[in-house]
């Protein structure tokens, strides 16, 4: 039994191995510590996107290509432990996403589900399956998987989300596709605001049926968000690790808003210090307002609004507020959860 790393191979296993891999096998007991290890072991490292650095290379992009060329005007929020993979976390993948006043990012749709998370600007739309929404800062709102989407934006200023994707896990699964209608702007065939009406104010249709997992609600906007969170924050004292969070759920079914990206928002009160939490589901966080740090292992953060960072699977965490600050943040949370595979430790 070997299940240790092996400093010295002896020659006659030397020899075994060499046989054997030509017939594409291989020795378990070699590689068993990296496979089946004690807890998690992740690629992913902390890192923080600061707004002040990214935001020039966002407006720069701007020059060199259009939303139409590029399809998508994105960058990739590569975390340092998974470059060149076009990966936040070991399963999410995140990025930038700037369309400049006048511009469109045409039509299509894929397999992978998409979330947009509204950092900068005001009255760009992006419209899903035939129905347009203007996009607000702190708006959340969800593409869901093999829904037509296009982007526009008809406002004076740029607008900037972020995007994140569950393109790392659709990959692991080899389960992409993804199709252009051969039309840049798809037609409308719904009234702004319908789905809200249907799905956004505890409320169903009576003839109401699941298409899918995903919620039939597709935008969440701040507006409601922050007066929950400023309702909760004045009312009951916030949990030790968390301060006041919430879940975005289906309407339908209270589990998550999407099947494979968990989403949430929290409210931390000015002066919070945090008790130290880890979860296995590695985490990416946008400030929106406030400011504070992240202690995070031996790293300290430190974040702003319009910052973005990462805290990896089973890190132990704790949150500092400099003032009341607000956080929204998405990771793997309903995969873990609908395998039975997450824990969490306080
Ligand atoms: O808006 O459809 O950041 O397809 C990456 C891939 C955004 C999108 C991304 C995409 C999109």
């Amino acid at each position: 039994m070997s299940a240790v790393p092996q400093t010295r191979i002896s020659e006659e296993r030397k020899d075994f191995y060499a046989r054997i891999d030509k017939g594409h096998v291989a020795p378990l007991w070699e590689v068993l510590h990296e496979l089946v290890t004690p807890k998690p072991k992740t690629p992913c490292v902390p890192v923080v996107w600061k707004w002040e650095t990214v935001l020039p290379w966002i407006l720069e992009s701007g020059k060199l290509i259009t939303a139409k060329e590029a399809e998508r005007r994105v960058l990739v929020l590569e975390n340092p432990g998974l470059r060149g993979k076009s990966r936040a976390t070991h399963s999410l993948y995140a990025g930038l996403q700037l369309v400049l006043p006048g511009e469109i990012a045409p039509a299509h749709r894929h397999s992978q589900s998409a979330m947009r998370f509204i950092v900068s600007g005001d009255g760009a739309y992006t419209a899903v399956d035939g129905e347009r929404v203007t996009m607000h800062v702190g708006d959340f709102i969800i593409t869901p998987s093999w829904t037509w989407h296009d982007h526009g934006n008809p406002s004076k200023e740029p607008i900037i989300w972020m995007d994140v994707l569950d393109i790392p896990i659709v990959e692991l699964l080899d389960a992409q596709f993804m199709e252009r209608p051969g039309v840049e702007i798809q037609q409308t065939t719904r009234t702004e605001g319908q789905s809200f009406a249907r799905y956004g104010n505890a409320m169903l249709p009576l003839e109401f049926k699941p298409k899918g997992r995903t919620s039939p609600l597709f935008w969440y906007p701040y507006e409601r968000t922050r007066e929950a969170l400023a309702t909760l924050a004045g009312s009951e004292a916030p949990h030790p690790c968390h301060g006041h969070k919430l879940q975005y759920v289906n309407p339908a079914t209270g589990g998550a808003a999407m099947p494979t990206i968990g989403t949430f928002v929290q409210l931390l009160p000015k002066g919070f210090s945090g008790r130290d939490y880890r979860c296995t589901d590695s985490t990416i966080f946008s400030c929106v307002e406030g400011s504070g740090r992240a202690r995070i292992g031996a790293e300290v953060i430190e974040f702003g609004p319009k910052d973005t960072f990462v805290v990896p699977s089973w890190m132990q965490h704790r949150f500092e507020a400099g003032a009341e600050t607000v956080l929204f943040s998405a990771s793997d949370r309903p995969v873990q959860q609908a395998l039975d595979l997450w824990r969490e430790e306080a």
